[in-house]
């Protein structure tokens, strides 16, 4: 799907017009892949736009950041005011919000130390990232040949543009091959995650998802409100290695991410996930969800934080 412009991008300190969001070519960032970002989603709620767990987003920007060594030149509060002033500017009622921390023009070469530390904030309309009819009815998922990550190559817990080398590379494979996502493996054979999503496995009624720090997977915020709102809904969620095989058998299956949602897996391999269509806890839960982003469930209120 092509961008839809908006009308502002913040940079560093300054809103500017859409088309005059430029940089060098020569931007550090740009060539050696070290720049920290994230995906925040505004929804409509009964008081206007409101962003989703707003402050876990920015929170994590700056501990990815941490973990490259790079200092963010601005506080906290100005990260999330700069996110609230883009979405305001935009006029919509829900979008999809990119901060982005690089490492800007003046010097070339693997140590980036020298070079200036910039900061970005666009949002745009997208839709469901998976399609309408995945979020629906189920995606099909393939295990990747790619490996995820090994933490002692990339640190993966940080959220790190050239990270997605990976992800992309996975995400075409299974494209070109007729499905709808990849799932990656670590290189010893757990499940780790898929290209921008976390996975969740439901057997026996329980809900089991891969312990993130040691399979390479980003830590979700999505996947954390998940986890409250099946407990809350009374289903038992455990962190456990899983391999390819727990997903056969799995009677559920879903995939939780920012830009993703909530998306059931139909199929794994060819293989169906259960009766190969969403199962009652994976739309439970998505129920939930979607009207918790909302703001329309009073315990989770507090996850949305209006722009005005
Ligand atoms: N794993 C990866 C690798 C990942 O990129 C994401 C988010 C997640 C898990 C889920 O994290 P969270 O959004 O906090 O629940 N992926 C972002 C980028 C997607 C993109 O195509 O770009 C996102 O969903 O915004």
């Amino acid at each position: 799907m092509p961008l839809t412009p908006t009308e502002k991008i913040w940079m560093d300190g300054k809103l500017v017009d859409w088309d005059d969001a430029r940089i060098h070519v020569l931007t550090h960032s740009l060539h050696y892949g070290l720049g920290v970002f994230e995906g925040i989603r505004a929804y409509p709620t009964s008081q206007g736009p409101g962003v989703f767990r707003l402050t876990p987003h920015v929170d994590r920007l700056f501990q990815s950041a941490h973990i490259l060594g790079m200092a963010i030149p601005f506080e906290r509060d100005e990260i999330v005011d700069a996110v609230k002033a883009v979405v305001r500017e935009s006029g919509l009622d829900g979008c999809y919000i990119r901060p982005l921390v690089y490492l800007g023009y003046g010097e070339m070469g693997l140590n980036p130390m020298p070079c200036p530390v910039n900061v970005s904030v666009a949002c745009w309309p997208w839709g469901a990232y998976l399609g309408d009819d995945g979020i629906r009815n189920g995606i099909r998922l393939k295990v990747s040949s790619w490996a995820r990550h090994d933490a002692r190559a990339m640190p993966t817990a940080a959220k790190a543009t050239g990270m997605y080398i990976n992800s992309s590379l996975a995400k075409v494979e299974a494209v070109k091959a007729g499905y709808d996502e990849a799932l990656l493996l670590t290189t010893d054979g757990h499940i780790s995650e898929g290209t921008g999503e976390n996975i969740f496995v439901v057997r026996k009624g329980r809900i089991l998802t891969p312990p993130s720090s040691s399979v390479g997977a980003l830590e979700g915020i999505t996947a954390d409100a998940i986890t409250t709102i099946a407990r809350d809904l009374g289903y038992e969620v455990v962190e456990n290695h899983l391999r390819r095989t727990d997903l056969y058998m799995a009677d559920e299956a879903f995939l939780t991410g920012t830009a993703a949602e909530v998306v059931p897996i139909a199929s794994v391999d060819d293989r169906s996930v259960g009766a190969g269509k969403p199962g009652p806890i994976t739309r439970a839960i998505q129920e939930v969800f979607f009207q918790a982003v909302r703001g329309e469930v009073p315990q989770y209120k507090d996850w949305v934080e209006h722009v005005t």
